[in-house]
């Protein structure tokens, strides 16, 4: 996707503090962190939305969990805990629409969330 501000991460265009990167997915620093960590795990295939997910997907979508959960355990938060959440359109609040899995790490968190 030529407009989309993952893709251009993605691709060098903008620059992020990328911290993770294999042949399926990257992650790099949230620009805006809602916790002490707060990583964003992104397919590097565009896919806009959860709603946009295929069959073909399910591997991609996997990797990205256990891509997330390997970072998470490297940074000391397996024990206490950590959130993953991918938000999809408008009621959820997706701003950005390449799909990225949150991991938000580093402090307490109260659900159900805002
Ligand atoms: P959302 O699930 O689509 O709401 O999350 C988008 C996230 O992308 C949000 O946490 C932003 O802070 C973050 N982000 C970013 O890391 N870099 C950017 O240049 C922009 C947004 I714009």
């Amino acid at each position: 996707m030529s407009n989309c501000l993952f893709c251009k991460i993605r691709d060098g265009q903008i620059p992020a503090k990328v911290v993770y990167r294999d042949e399926v997915c990257m992650a790099f620093e949230d620009i805006n962190p809602q916790a002490p960590t707060h990583v964003l795990f992104i397919p590097l295939r565009h896919i806009a939305t959860v709603n946009d997910i295929t069959q073909e997907d399910r591997e991609t979508v996997g990797h990205l969990y256990t891509a997330a959960a390997k970072l998470a355990r490297e940074r000391g938060h397996a024990e206490r805990g950590y959130r993953l959440v991918m938000n999809c359109n408008e009621d959820a609040g997706q701003t950005v629409f390449h799909i990225h899995l949150h991991l938000v790490a580093g402090r307490p968190m109260k659900w159900p969330p805002g």
